[in-house]
């Protein structure tokens, strides 16, 4: 059973774009206060592990912490408009930073190179607490996403121009594009930083799933073109084509194209003309 978020929780074009340009959508403290007190006696307990594939509605019990972080109606909200209806659980995780650990998670991405170009995965990911600079938020590289890695190849970058570091009130919610550079920093405080992750993955074609009111609004072509510090001017022309590719599947618009990149490689006459 999947239950229809209202409509006024849905994720915007706006906001779907900046998803697609940054590989990220951030939801500043959206989880109660009530919960987020909870929250780290019950991450430290430990969440059952579910199998891969395990419908969402099966993978935790009602009224489980779980099922109640995933059913805030601003987080169902957008996890219905980035993967629809009747997702499944790939896998979830609890994440420790120990205090004073000493070291950081290499950069890295969540799996093997992914070419899928019209379907994604999508990472929850919840900070119970509130998260300093100190606290070894996790380091992310906006708009990385379709540049496809192999897991920790990234890991010799140290840092790249661009990068974030999250810091945070609790009850942050991060929704993060599977593709994303990412990485646990190095926790420098005394607090044990916790962070909660769901990977989901789609069972629908993700079409239009959002609410699509706005979808001619200027900001949506702007929020595509965002560039980020550590591309090369041309380079960057790759992710905007590669934000086209995914913006025209996700709108079932072939022929959005603002500054024609697709149409440029995608031009491959087949009329033959007679021989001179
Ligand atoms: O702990 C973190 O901040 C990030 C950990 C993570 O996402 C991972 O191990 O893949």
């Amino acid at each position: 059973m999947t239950i229809q978020p209202a409509r006024e929780h849905l994720l915007t074009s706006v906001q779907m774009a900046h998803f697609v340009a940054h590989g990220s959508l951030r939801m500043d403290a959206v989880v109660p206060d009530d919960m987020n007190a909870q929250a780290v006696d019950v991450l430290r307990a430990g969440i059952p592990p579910v199998k891969y594939g395990t419908p969402l509605n099966e993978a935790f019990p009602e009224g489980s912490f779980a099922r109640r972080l995933v059913e805030l109606p601003q987080v169902a909200g957008a996890l219905y408009s980035l993967v629809g209806p009747g997702p499944t659980v790939d896998h979830h995780a609890v994440h420790i930073r120990k205090p004073n650990e000493g070291h950081a998670q290499p950069l890295h991405g969540d799996a093997i190179i992914d070419v899928r170009p019209d379907a994604f995965d999508v990472q929850l990911m919840y900070y119970p607490q509130k998260v300093t600079l100190d606290m070894g938020g996790t380091l992310s590289v906006p708009g990385s996403h379709l540049r496809r890695t192999n897991e920790s190849d990234t890991g010799r970058y140290q840092n790249l121009r661009g990068q974030t570091r999250l810091v945070c009130e609790p009850g942050t919610v991060v929704f993060l594009h599977h593709g994303i550079w990412h990485g646990g920093r190095r926790n420098d405080s005394d607090i044990a930083r916790y962070m909660f992750k769901i990977r989901f993955n789609p069972t629908v074609r993700q079409l239009r799933l959002w609410n699509t009111d706005d979808l001619h609004d200027p900001e949506v072509v702007a929020e595509l073109n965002t560039r980020f510090p550590w591309y090369e001017p041309a380079t960057g022309r790759l992710e905007v084509y590669n934000r086209v590719m995914l913006w025209q599947a996700l709108t079932g618009d072939d022929t959005f194209d603002p500054d024609y990149w697709v149409t440029r490689v995608s031009n491959r006459p087949q009329r033959i003309v007679a021989a001179g």
